[in-house]
C-alpha cells in the first residue's frame, strides 16, 4: 500500500497522518501552522498504546449480578470482556430500567469532558442527544474551565463574551498599548490547545510579536514563566488566590489619589458609590489600600502604589488568566478586573481595559470569524434537571439535599444510573477520594472510552471507542479555520464509533431513525458544512462547496484584526446599551445583591480562601498547591504518548518547588516526594526552580490517577494526580463553580521503595 498522508485536526491542532501499510506511524505539521503542537506525536502514538480498550467489558460481578451487585468493587474487581451484542443489549436494558422504575431523573448524563475536536463525533453531544430523544436526563450546565467567569460575567457585562471571546485583539494591543498588566501571565503552553482545534496557533506568533515594541508586562502570578521571557515582564510573585486584594489596593491608590476616571464611572457603569464605601473603608473601617492589600499578597505596598499610577498614566490593558477564577470566591477577581479596569476609565478604547483568558486558549485576543462554528444538534431536553458542573459528588453522595445556584435552589435526584462519554472525572474532579464515595452510590456505571482512563476502570460497563483517526468527522472553533478529518485507519481492536454505538442503541430503544435522521457519517458531514456554507453566504463570505472542502482539507475565513472589547458601547452607550439590568457596567449589581449570598455580595470584596497560605491550616500544610494545565497533554489525555511519558521523574509527574522550600524538607532536584494534606496524598517527581515562587508548588493536571489499593479511597496515588489533594467545594453560592487551585499541602522526601506506575497498563481481565 506504501505511504499515505491523511489531513485531520485536533484540540491542539491540524496536521497530516502519515500512513504506511493501514498503520499510523507519524505526524506532519498542517503547511500553515508557525508553532506546531508535538502532541500530534502523542496522538498517533497512543492510537496503538496498551493502554487502548480492546473490546467491550463488563465488571465481573456486575455481568453475574447486574445492578445488585456490590457497588464499592468498582474499580477493584476485574472485568470480563464480552462481545458486542451483550454489552449493547446489557446497556439498553439498564437505561430502560432505570428510566421506568426510577424516571429520566435517575439517569446523570452530564458528561463533562473535552471529548475530540472532531464536532459530528463529538462524543458529548451525541450522548446529549441520545438522552434527549430517550426523554431527557440530569445533567450538568457550566464548565470546570470557567464556571465562576461565565456566571458572574452576565450580571455585570450582560452576557459571557468576555470570558469566551472575541477579545480586543493582540493588533490592537501592539500598537495602542503601553502597558500589560497580566494576572496569571499569558503561558505559551496554554496557547497550544483550542477546543475543536487551531489552524496556526496565531496567539503564540501575537505574543512573539510584542516583544520588542517597547511595551511593558508586569505579570503577577506564582510562576515567573508564565510570561514568556522575551517579553521581559517584570515578576511580581504574589501569594496565590489574592488577585482580588491586589486589584482592591490598586484601585484605591487610583481613587485616594485622584488618578481614577469619574465621568467614565458615570457614563458607563452603576454603582460606585456602594463600592467605594467598601473600598474606602467608610462602613468596615478598613480602607482597602495598598498597604492593606501588601499584607495579604506579600506584593509590597509601595510596588502596589507605582504600579497604579504607572496603569493610570499610559494606555493600560489588564488581563486575568481563567485560573483565578478556578479558586473559592473565583467570581471575585473577574469582577473586580472588570471594576479596576471602570476606574481607569480606559474601557473600550484601542488597546485599553481587560480582557480574560489571554494565554488561556489560542482564541483569545484573535479576530473572530463572524461564522458561528459548526456543531451537530443536540435536541433539547424534555425534562429540567440539572447540577452546577462540579457539584457531581455532592450529587451522588446526598440525594435530596437542596443547594443554592445563581438564583435559583436546586435539589439534588437520586441517581441510579451514570453514563460518561468523552470526558474524565477521574481527571477533571477535585478531591478524587471523595469521588471514589460517591462513585460508590449509583447501581450502574456506563462509560465509552479510548482509553483505560479511570473513568473507565471505575465502569461496570465499558464500551470502546474509535480515535478521530478511525472515522471521517469536521473541527471547528472559533479560529478562523474549519478542518476535514480524514479517515487515516481503520478501528483497531473491536472500536466502534460513539455515533454507531448509540444508533445501535437507539435501534433497540425505538428511536433510530429519530438518532441518526436516516444519514450516515459522510452524509452527516455533507448536510452540517451545508448549514453553516449557507450561514456563511448571510455574512457575506463565500465557502467552497464540500467536495471541494474535502479535497483541499480546510477554509480559512478572514477575521478582523483590529477589534477593541467593548468598543461600540463606549461610542454608543445608549444605543449600544449592555444586557443587565441596567444597561451599564455593575458595579454593583442589584441582583446580585437581591440573592443575600454571603460569599458573593452585590459589589466584589476580598473574601478569605477556604485555604491559602494566610489561614491557620497554613501552619500544617505550608504549600499552595497550583495545578494548572499540562504543558505537554491536554488534561488527562496524551498522558499515556511519548511526548507527556518523556518528561516524568522516575516515572513520575514533575512538581516544582522554589530550591529553598526543597531544601528546607532536605529534597533534591530529581527525589520521589510525597506531596499530601488531609484529603489524600500523592507520590511525584521533585524539579527545583527559582521560577516557582518560594511557598508554592506546581503539579499540573493530568497525571493518570494510580492508587495502589483501587477501588478504595485515601489511597496513595503514585502517580501524581493532584486532584487527590485539592477542595471539592463550590466557589460560592452563586457559581458552585471549582476552585482546583485553592489547597494547601506539605511535601516530604519519599524514603521508601518507588512504586511502579500501573496506570497505563490494563486493568486485570478474568473469564476471557
Ligand atoms: N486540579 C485541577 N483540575 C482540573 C483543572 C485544573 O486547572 N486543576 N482544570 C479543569 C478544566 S479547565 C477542564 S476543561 C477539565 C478537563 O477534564 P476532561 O475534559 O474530562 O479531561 P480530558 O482528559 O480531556 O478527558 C476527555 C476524555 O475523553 C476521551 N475521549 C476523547 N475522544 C473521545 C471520543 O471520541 N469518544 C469517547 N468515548 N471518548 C473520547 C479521552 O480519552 C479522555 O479520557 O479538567 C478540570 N480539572
Ligand atoms: N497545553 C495545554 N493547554 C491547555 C490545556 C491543557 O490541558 N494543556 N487546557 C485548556 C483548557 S480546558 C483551559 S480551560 C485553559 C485554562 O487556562 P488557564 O486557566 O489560564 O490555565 P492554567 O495553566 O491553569 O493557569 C494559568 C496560570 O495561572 C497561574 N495561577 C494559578 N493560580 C493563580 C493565582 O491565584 N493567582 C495568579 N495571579 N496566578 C495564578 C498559574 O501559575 C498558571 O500557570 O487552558 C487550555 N490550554
Ligand atoms: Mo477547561
Amino acid at each position: 500500500m506504501g505511504e499515505r498522508l491523511v489531513r485531520t485536526a485536533s484540540h491542539w491542532g491540524a496536521f497530516w497522518v502519515e500512513v504506511r501499510d493501514g498503520r499510523a506511524v507519524g505526524a506532519r505539521p498542517f503547511e500553515k501552522d508557525a508553532h506546531p503542537s508535538p502532541l500530534a506525536q502523542s496522538q498517533v502514538a497512543a492510537v496503538y498504546d496498551s493502554s487502548r480498550i480492546d473490546r467491550p467489558y463488563v465488571r465481573k460481578s456486575f455481568l453475574e449480578h447486574g445492578a445488585a451487585s456490590d457497588p464499592t468493587q468498582r474499580g477493584a474487581e476485574p472485568f470480563v470482556p464480552v462481545d458486542w451484542s451483550t454489552a449493547l443489549a446489557l446497556v439498553a436494558g439498564e437505561l430502560g430500567r432505570v428510566k421506568r422504575d426510577h424516571g429520566n431523573r435517575a439517569i446523570f448524563a452530564g458528561s463533562y469532558g473535552w471529548s475530540s475536536a472532531g464536532r459530528l463525533h463529538h462524543a458529548k453531544s451525541l450522548l446529549h442527544r441520545f438522552v434527549n430523544l430517550m426523554g431527557g436526563a440530569t445533567v450538568q450546565v457550566d464548565t470546570y474551565s470557567n464556571a465562576a467567569g461565565s456566571v458572574i460575567t452576565p450580571h455585570v457585562l450582560g452576557d459571557s463574551h468576555a470570558i469566551g471571546g472575541p477579545g480586543t485583539t493582540f493588533d490592537s494591543i501592539a500598537e495602542n498599548t503601553g502597558l500589560v498588566v497580566s494576572f496569571g501571565g499569558m503561558p505559551l503552553k496554554n496557547l497550544q490547545i483550542d477546543a475543536g482545534g487551531t489552524g496556526e496557533h496565531a496567539s503564540q506568533t501575537s505574543l512573539a510579536a510584542l516583544a520588542g515594541r517597547g511595551i511593558e508586562f508586569v505579570c503577577i502570578s506564582p510562576l515567573r514563566s508564565d510570561l514568556p521571557d522575551e517579553l521581559k515582564a517584570e515578576w511580581l510573585p504574589a501569594i496565590p488566590g489574592t488577585d482580588t486584594a491586589i486589584m482592591l489596593g490598586l484601585a484605591h491608590t487610583l481613587v485616594a489619589e485622584g488618578l481614577h476616571a469619574p465621568a467614565f464611572l458615570d457614563r458607563y457603569t452603576v454603582g460606585f458609590d456602594r463600592f467605594q464605601r467598601y473600598l474606602m473603608g467608610l462602613d468596615d473601617g478598613q480602607p482597602k489600600d495598598a498597604a492593606w492589600a501588601a499584607q495579604i499578597s506579600g506584593i509590597d505596598a509601595e510596588t502596589i502604589r507605582k504600579l497604579a499610577r504607572r496603569m493610570a498614566g499610559t494606555r493600560s490593558f489588564i488581563t486575568t488568566t481563567w485560573s483565578l477564577q478556578r479558586a473559592d470566591h473565583g467570581e471575585q477577581p473577574i469582577w473586580m478586573t472588570v471594576v479596576l479596569a471602570a476606574i481607569l476609565g480606559q474601557i473600550g478604547l484601542p488597546g485599553g481595559g481587560f480582557g480574560f483568558g489571554y494565554g488561556s486558549m489560542n482564541r483569545m485576543g484573535q479576530g473572530r470569524s463572524p461564522v458561528a462554528p459548526l456543531n451537530r444538534p443536540v435536541g433539547r431536553s424534555p425534562i429540567n434537571s440539572y447540577i452546577p458542573v462540579a457539584r457531581i459528588s455532592d450529587l451522588l453522595l446526598h440525594p435530596g439535599t437542596t443547594i443554592d445556584y445563581n438564583g435559583t435552589r436546586i435539589t439534588f435526584p437520586e441517581i441510579k444510573l451514570v453514563y460518561w462519554c468523552g470526558g474524565n472525572p477521574f481527571h477533571h474532579h477535585q478531591d478524587i477520594n471523595r469521588l471514589v464515595r460517591a462513585w460508590q452510590k449509583p447501581e450502574t456505571v456506563i462509560v465509552h472510552e479510548i482509553f483505560w482512563t479511570s473513568t473507565a476502570r471505575y465502569a461496570d460497563i465499558v464500551l470502546p471507542a474509535t480515535t478521530t483517526l478511525e472515522r471521517n468527522d469536521i473541527a471547528a472553533s472559533s479560529d478562523r479555520y474549519m478542518f476535514a478529518m480524514q479517515q487515516a485507519i481503520e478501528p483497531v481492536g473491536q472500536a466502534r464509533n460513539d455515533f454507531d454505538i448509540f444508533a445501535a442503541l437507539a435501534e433497540q430503544l425505538g428511536f433510530r431513525d429519530d438518532f441518526t435522521e436516516g444519514r450516515s457519517e459522510m452524509e452527516w458531514l455533507r448536510h452540517l458544512y451545508e448549514v453553516v456554507r449557507q450561514q456563511a453566504a448571510r455574512h457575506g463570505i463565500e465557502r467552497p462547496d464540500f467536495e471541494t472542502f474535502w479535497q483541499t482539507g480546510y477554509v480559512a475565513d478572514p477575521v478582523e484584526r483590529h477589534y477593541d472589547f467593548l468598543s461600540a458601547y463606549r461610542a454608543d452607550p445608549d444605543g449600544q446599551a449592555l444586557r443587565t439590568p441596567s444597561g451599564r457596567i455593575e458595579i454593583f449589581s442589584e441582583r446580585v445583591a437581591s440573592f443575600g449570598y454571603d460569599d458573593c455580595p452585590g459589589h466584589p470584596v476580598w473574601i478569605e480562601p477556604a485555604e491559602w497560605l494566610g489561614s491557620p491550616k497554613a501552619a500544617r500544610f505550608k504549600l499552595h498547591l497550583i495545578s494548572n494545565q499540562p504543558t505537554l497533554r491536554l488534561h488527562g489525555q496524551l498522558d499515556n504518548g511519548p511526548v507527556s511519558r518523556a518528561a516524568k521523574v522516575r516515572g513520575r509527574e514533575p512538581v516544582l518547588i522554589n530550591p529553598r522550600d526543597a531544601a528546607e524538607r532536605g529534597i533534591a532536584d530529581g527525589d520521589v516526594v510525597r506531596l499530601f494534606n488531609e484529603r489524600g496524598a500523592c507520590l511525584a517527581g521533585a524539579v527545583l526552580t527559582d521560577a516557582m515562587s518560594r511557598g508554592v508548588v506546581q503539579l499540573q493536571t493530568g497525571a493518570w490517577y494510580d492508587p495502589d489499593r483501587p477501588g478504595e479511597a485515601g489511597t496513595l496515588d503514585r502517580h501524581g494526580n493532584p486532584n487527590v489533594l485539592t477542595l471539592d467545594k463550590g466557589t460560592s453560592k452563586l457559581a458552585q463553580g471549582p476552585i482546583s487551585q485553592t489547597a494547601l499541602v506539605e511535601v516530604e522526601r519519599w524514603n521508601q521503595a518507588v512504586p511502579a506506575i500501573r496506570a497505563f497498563e490494563r486493568p486485570a481481565v478474568s473469564g476471557a
